[in-house]
Formats: C-alpha cells, structure tokens, sequence
C-alpha cells in the first residue's frame, strides 16, 4: 500500500483553515520573543529519523508475542511500511537494517525501492547475540569478548560481512550492540572479557571503509544479569577511543540504570566530539523500549537541549548524530506507535530549539537558579505543535498523521494485502 499525493491534499485541505489560525497564532507570539517561527519549521523538517526494519512487527516480551495482522513479512513490504510512515511524517526518511533479520536479496532492487519512497539507508547493525542456522560457534558465553578465538573470530567475520552489505545498500555506517557478559560472579574475568572486546572491535574497525563511521552501544544489563562487558558510556567511550576516530558511542535512551542523568552524558560527549547516535525510546523501570515521548518527555527535552547546545557550540567537530527509533512493544499498532514517537521527537527538538540561550546563559553566569529554570521550562510549556504542522504541510506530508492513517484504514488495507498471520522479522 501506498500513500497518494491526492489522499494527503484532501486531508491537509480539510484541516488547512484550522492550522492556519493556529500557526499564524503562534508565529506572531514567537516573533514578539525575537524568534523565527519559519526557521525553526524549516530546522525541524532537516531531522530525519532512521526507522529500525525490526520494529514494524508487533514486539513480543519473553512472555508471549500478540500479531497485530498484516505485518510486513519480507524486507520490501517493511519499506512500504515506512514509505507510509514517510508520507505521513515527512520525518522518516531513513532505514536501519538489522543483519540477519533483514538480509537484502537484491540491494540494487531494494536501494530503488527505498529511493523511490525518499528513504536512505542509515546505520546497519550486527547481531552476534543471537546464534544462526548452521553457524560454526555458539554465542552463549559471548562473541566479541569470548574466551575462544575461533569464536571472536566468526563475530567479527560477522560483522565484516554487515559493512559489506551496507555498502551495497549505501549505508555509512554500522552500530555494535554486544549482549556479551556475565550472569554470575567468577563466570568470566572481567578484564580479560573487555581486552577480547577492545581487541575484536579494533579488527572491525579495520574493515570499515574510509567513509565509514562505527557505534558502539552500550547498557548495564540483560541479557546478562551480573555484568555487561560494555556497560555504560564511559566503557564505550573507551573503546571507540581505543578503535580510532571514525569510532563513536551510541546512546540509546533505554540503556541506563534508573534516574541515569542521560543529558549530561550527551553534553560530556559532545565535548569529546565522541557521540555518534542515537536510538530513542522510552522507558519507566529498564530497557522498556517504550513509545518515546510517553513517560518522560522532559527528560527528552532536556536532551534535546543539550543535543542543540552541542550542534551550535561544535568545537570538537562531533559529526552529524545518526537518530533512530529503537522501541518495540506489544500492545500497539507498530505503525501508529511510531507516528508517536516521531511525533515526540519532533516536538521535543521543537522546544529544545525555543530556548533562549542569550538569557538562559546569563541566568547560568549569575547563577540565577530560578530563572534558569523559568527558561528552560518556558521553551518546554510551548505548544509547539502547530510547527510540527507546518512542517509537514510545507513538505506534502500530513498535516494530523494518526488521523489520517486512521481515516485510511491503513492496518485494514495491509490484513488485506498481507493476511492476518504473517510475522516480521526480529525480537
Ligand atoms: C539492545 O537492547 C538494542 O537496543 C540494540 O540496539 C539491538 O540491536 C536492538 O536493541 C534490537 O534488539
Ligand atoms: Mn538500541
């Protein structure tokens, strides 16, 4: 199924009038503060978020997996998902492929396909935490930090072959994520285990092509529930230090201990030039992979506010940030859970980028705690939504994207399409 241009003009035309007055509303408000309204649509259009090829299934918990129907049961129809997802957002103009859930049989027929839905292919990431068919080594006890050479070497043989079908799809990039780690005290030396891992991640570091970049992500448990061999940034940072300039840390959202202060991490990064990405979600008690936005968006703006501090005071050259979705879970349409969490992602960029700096920095200087906060707080309790509007009217997208999709029946269209019982790939 496909999104026509005639579908999105119908609808943008009936909720025009009504945005309008909205937007032109809050313009005016704006531009009485010395901002930009206009700018700032035209900023939040240039963010671009990956979708993750693995999250357009339902996700299952360890304790049971409930199908939504009409799933995309090959890598194909999970591009028309998010060439939907695309034309609705106007936000979800890239794909990350999880190798081998997702294994292109024609990356030539595949990167067309893509492109003709103005979707390109971000980062590619291994999978050595899950055995394969007829692979030579288990990695139960771990793949790049295992005991056993034989087995590092078959994770990194691994992930050579992921850079190699990135390359034919276009990617620039691989992350790493390791399951690799400990359930019990004594099972493994714990240094020794972080050598292996430096050593493997050095190896493929190796491979990547000159115009490649590598992430390295990091998380404090699960699968292993006594030590993660990469378990928080600092570990990563390390590593990719350790691996060269073209190695960064990925954060991902869900992987910190409770009350973790991840904007801080953002902001020591930056500093560093060391962040390479992002996977957003968001979460309560663990690694969640909840809709973002849906328990704490104002951590998520807080964030976002030191993702735009470190764009705009960029002295360490850290490069452009790879942004990618990384939630799943099992009682939501996929489809319509990701509309929410671009729909989050925008908004929180929206408000990040209505702080006013000038004054939060004097605030800062003359340590003016409350007003501080006041500045901060002001940018959050914008309703900035009639940008995020504008946004995707100015770009043919959706001007309300939920309702839209809901209008068009598109999960109906797809059980038709595809059946009630297909599977998608992943977890
Ligand atoms: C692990 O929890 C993770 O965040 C990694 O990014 C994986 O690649 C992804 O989830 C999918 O399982
Ligand atoms: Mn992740």
């Amino acid at each position: 199924m496909r999104i026509n241009t005639s579908q999105l003009s119908d609808h943008n035309n009936q909720l025009s009038s009504n945005h309008a007055e909205s937007y032109n509303f809050l313009r005016e408000q704006l531009g009485k503060k010395g901002v930009d309204a206009d700018q700032l649509v035209t900023q939040l259009a240039g963010l671009q978020i990956a979708i993750p090829s693995w999250a357009l299934g339902a996700g299952g918990t360890r304790f049971g997996r409930f199908s939504y129907g009409g799933e995309p049961a090959s890598l194909e129809q999970k591009i028309d998902d998010i060439g939907i997802l695309h034309a609705l957002t106007g936000a979800a103009g890239a794909v990350s492929l999880h190798i081998p859930w997702d294994i292109p049989r024609d990356a030539q027929a595949i990167r067309e396909q893509a492109a003709s839905l103005g979707i390109v292919f971000d980062a590619v990431n291994s999978n050595t935490f899950q055995d394969q068919k007829n692979q030579a080594h288990s990695y139960k006890f771990g793949s790049l930090c295992h005991t056993e050479k034989a087995v590092r070497d078959q994770a990194i043989e691994h992930n050579r072959e992921v850079i190699e079908t990135g390359e034919a799809l276009g990617s620039k990039s691989i992350t790493v994520w390791l399951a690799d780690g400990a359930s019990f005290p004594g099972q493994n030396n714990l240094r020794k285990a972080l050598q292996h891992t430096r050593e493997s991640l050095q190896a493929i570091y190796g491979y990547l092509p000159a115009d490649w970049k590598m992430y390295i992500e990091y998380k404090p448990y699960e699968p292993n529930f006594y030590s993660t061999v990469i378990q928080d940034w600092g570990t990563s940072y390390l590593l990719a230090t350790a691996c060269g300039e073209r190695a960064y840390t990925l954060v991902d959202l869900g992987h910190h201990l409770p009350n973790t202060n991840i904007e801080q991490i953002v902001a020591t990064l930056m500093l560093q030039g060391k962040l390479g990405g992002f996977h957003f979600n968001d979460s309560k008690y663990g690694d969640d992979d909840l809709t973002v936005g849906s328990i704490k968006p104002y951590q998520l703006f807080l964030i976002f506010n030191e993702l735009v501090y470190g764009m705009q005071h960029n002295n360490a050259g850290n490069p452009p940030l790879a942004w990618m979705i990384d939630a799943s879970h099992n009682v939501k349409d996929p489809l319509e859970d990701l509309i929410q969490s671009l729909e989050a992602i925008w908004l929180a960029y929206a408000q990040a980028l209505l702080v006013d700096s000038k004054s939060l920095e004097i605030a800062q200087e003359s340590n003016d705690v409350t007003r501080a906060q006041e500045i901060l707080q002001d940018a959050f309790r914008t309703d900035v939504r009639p940008l995020l509007r504008e946004a995707r009217l100015q770009h043919g997208a959706a001007v309300a994207p939920l309702t839209l999709y809901r209008n068009l029946n598109v999960r109906q269209e797809l059980i038709r399409e595809r059946g009630k019982t297909t599977v998608a790939t992943g977890l």
